[in-house]
């Protein structure tokens, strides 16, 4: 038996690094190349590995710390010959049994020298050292041991994914990069069973006692509220979105609206706004097919749709419920609104059916009949775009010689950032605006 002092290795070049775990205790038995300690610098996250088989005797630091090239972190009880620099994978290694490791793979990593989302090399090193059954890895609060390297852990920290749930697939179990990948994968892929909280690897909002602050009530969510949280939930975690915000002059197009309204009660239907912004998103869309398609990231591929039916968000009682125009394009602006004024009825009736709800390309949602200025809608996925149509009002309007009071309307168009570029979304919606600007471009 001899006593070791553990050392910082060589830097790479790095001045120092930092502690930002500390995976051992004192009294703890390692094998050679064990992680230690995990460092970081400003360009990498490194293991600190043991320089040989033993027991941690003594541990001179803590998480935060900063290190220099040789500090000495602590001490190591080497069993056998006593020859304390004994080079690790060598025969005295407490997994005698294993294969060494090659020589190269042997050294101490050297920080700096590979990023931390390159699986470092010291990563791969000690991965293929460690004895599962040497309480090598830090205890979770849970009591089970997590074995896995800083870059994993980073990766795990950064998807919210909770190690301890993850099956490693490495030697030993330990946990690797794609095991982490593949957990997330699956969170996202079963999360329509997740609740609406939480899901997705990511920790949910602990609730306290709001009994304690006061008088509280709990209510059922409706079927409708359950699947929206879900729905939304979903697209909000796999959506990278963007909103885009945008004007329309529809002065013009309000005169004509209010024109057509008469007719309408002869009708019976209420000429608004909607069946206008609906025809307008449908020659958007026909001139940039890009926001008329769907992502299928599991074969990479892109599905364009060469139909156009377009979502309404319609607000009941009971919740958000999106019935589906179909063939907006081919419809009239009559067609349109009757068809609207339909649904919306069915909606509030709870009498919409699941082909009334499904197959939309594209969804509108207006808050333009309630107020507000802007507001970031999230994407109906999988479609890839929604517009938000916010309440117009009349504003001072410079043309060019003097202001003008014109009717301007808001627009918030949110897109997947995956399948649209902010160019095309800046295009589509002042493609819109010139549309509304003037219903003559839906002729061209
Ligand atoms: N700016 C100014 N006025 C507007 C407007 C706008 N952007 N949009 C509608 N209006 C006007 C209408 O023209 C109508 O005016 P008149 O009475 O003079 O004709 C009035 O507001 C009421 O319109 P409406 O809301 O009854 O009808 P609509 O066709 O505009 O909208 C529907 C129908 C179903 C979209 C709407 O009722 C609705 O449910 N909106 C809420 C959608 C929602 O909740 N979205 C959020 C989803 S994300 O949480």
């Amino acid at each position: 038996m001899s006593e070791q002092a553990i050392r910082v290795p060589e830097l790479g070049g790095a001045e120092s690094v930092e502690i930002v775990g500390v995976l051992v205790s004192v009294g703890d038995s390692v094998n050679a190349e064990d992680p230690l300690l995990e460092l970081e610098s400003d360009k990498a996250t490194v293991e600190l590995p043991a320089p040989a088989a033993g027991k941690i005797t003594r541990l001179d630091v803590k998480e935060g710390d900063s290190l220099t090239e040789g500090d000495v972190v602590g001490m190591l009880e080497v069993a056998g010959s006593g020859s304390g620099a004994a080079a690790p994978g060598g025969k005295e290694q407490a997994t005698g049994s294993e294969e060494p490791e090659p020589a190269s793979e042997q050294q101490a990593p050297s920080v700096g020298a590979s990023p931390a989302r390159d699986q470092p090399k010291g990563e791969t090193a000690s991965s293929s050292t460690v004895s599962a059954d040497t309480p090598s890895t830090p205890e979770t609060p849970s009591g089970k041991l997590v074995h896995a390297g800083p870059a994993v852990r980073r990766i795990a920290r950064e998807f919210g994914a909770d190690l301890q749930q993850i099956q490693g697939s490495g030697p030993k179990g330990r946990i690797l990069k794609e095991d982490v990948q593949a957990w997330v994968r699956k969170q996202l892929q079963s999360g329509a069973s997740a609740p609406a909280g939480g899901g997705a690897g990511i920790p949910e909002v602990p609730l306290p006692d709001f009994s304690q602050f006061g008088e509280v009530e709990r209510q059922s969510m409706t079927k409708i509220q359950r699947l929206t949280a879900q729905g939304m939930h979903r697209s909000w975690l796999n959506v990278p979105h963007v909103t885009q915000f945008d004007k329309a002059d529809i002065t013009d197009l309000e005169a004509f609206r209010k024109d057509h309204k008469a007719e309408g009660e002869k009708r019976g239907v209420k000429m608004t706004l909607l069946p206008f912004l609906m025809k307008a998103c449908a020659h958007a869309l026909t001139t940039y097919p890009q926001f008329n398609v769907s992502l299928d990231m599991t074969n990479q591929q892109i599905i364009q749709k060469h139909y156009c039916h377009i979502g309404i968000a319609v607000d009941t009682p009971n919740g958000l419920v999106v019935p589906v125009i179909r063939d907006v394009d081919r419809k009239s602006i009559w067609q349109l609104a009757e068809e609207a004024q339909e649904l919306a009825g069915k909606a509030r009736d709870r009498k919409l059916t699941n082909n009334d709800m499904s197959g939309a390309c594209f969804t509108i949602t207006s808050l333009g009949g309630i107020g507000g200025t802007a507001f970031t809608p999230i994407v109906n996925s999988p479609e890839v775009a929604i517009l938000g149509a916010s309440k117009a009002d009349m504003e001072p309007v410079w043309d060019g010689e003097q202001f003008q009071p014109r009717l301007m309307l808001p627009l918030s168009l949110s897109y997947d950032h995956r399948a649209i570029n902010g160019a095309d979304a800046a295009r589509f919606t002042a493609l819109l605006s010139k549309t509304l600007g003037d219903l003559r471009e839906l002729l061209l």
